[in-house]
């Protein structure tokens, strides 16, 4: 019986993916590296550090631990400067309505993203009030396909994993809730979402009607 919902932030209730390659783009401009959105699309749901990693990796770069982080909080600046354009009207098609009907059946809610920026995010888009319990960047060690992020939020609710469907639109965030033994709800195409339980398109096809039919209540 599916008590609980959790959502992943980036790629399923906003697409705050443009706003992260842009400030990953800008940095890699100003340092001379290589980065286009190829390799971006590989970080989709990965964390901040572990994204930079992939980045200077691909670059064929080492630094050290200091430089690393003055690296990702430089990106971090430009990302959170960004997101004051951020508001109401930046849901995802869908995401709005599928959490308004969501909460009004009395389901519980989480969010379950690797962000360490998730509260500024839900604040610009006034998006709190919908959420019981937030998981992100900060509430675990280990991140995305780990499964911790998304045990954290279940746990937050008082709900078991197989209580849960977590929607994801990343191959690693599917991973770690597969991982942590969730029901899943893929958003995105095949090759990237299509080892999920069940697969959308976008979040527009992810109706409360559409969710229910594949999963018993
Ligand atoms: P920050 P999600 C993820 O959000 C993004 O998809 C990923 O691109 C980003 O690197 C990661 O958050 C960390 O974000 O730098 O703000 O801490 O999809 O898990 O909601
Ligand atoms: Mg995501």
């Amino acid at each position: 019986m599916i008590k609980g919902f959790i959502f992943d932030l980036d790629g399923v209730i906003t697409d705050s993916a443009e706003q992260h390659y842009l400030a990953w783009k800008r940095l890699s401009d100003e340092m001379g590296w290589q980065f286009d959105r190829k390799i971006n699309e590989r970080l989709r749901g990965i964390s901040r550090m572990a994204s930079l990693k992939i980045i200077t990796d691909h670059n064929n770069i080492q630094a050290d631990e200091d430089t690393m982080q003055q690296w990702a909080t430089q990106k971090n600046d430009y990302y959170v400067a960004a997101l004051d354009d951020v508001g109401p009207d930046d849901f995802l098609p869908g995401a709005k309505e599928l959490l308004t009907h969501i909460k009004r059946e009395g389901f519980k809610v989480a969010l379950g993203s690797s962000s360490k920026n998730a509260n500024k995010v839900l604040q610009q888009l006034k998006a709190t009030h919908f959420f019981d319990a937030v998981a992100d960047g900060h509430s675990v060690k280990n991140s995305k396909p780990a499964p911790d992020i998304f045990l954290h939020a279940a746990k937050a609710l008082e709900v078991k994993p197989n209580q849960c469907l977590v929607f994801e639109d990343a191959k690693s965030g599917i991973d770690a809730a597969k991982a942590g033994g969730f029901y899943t709800v893929g958003i995105g195409p095949n090759e990237r979402v299509g080892h999920a339980d069940v697969r959308f398109d976008s979040m527009k096809e992810a109706t409360l009607f559409e969710v229910k039919s594949h999963f018993k209540e």
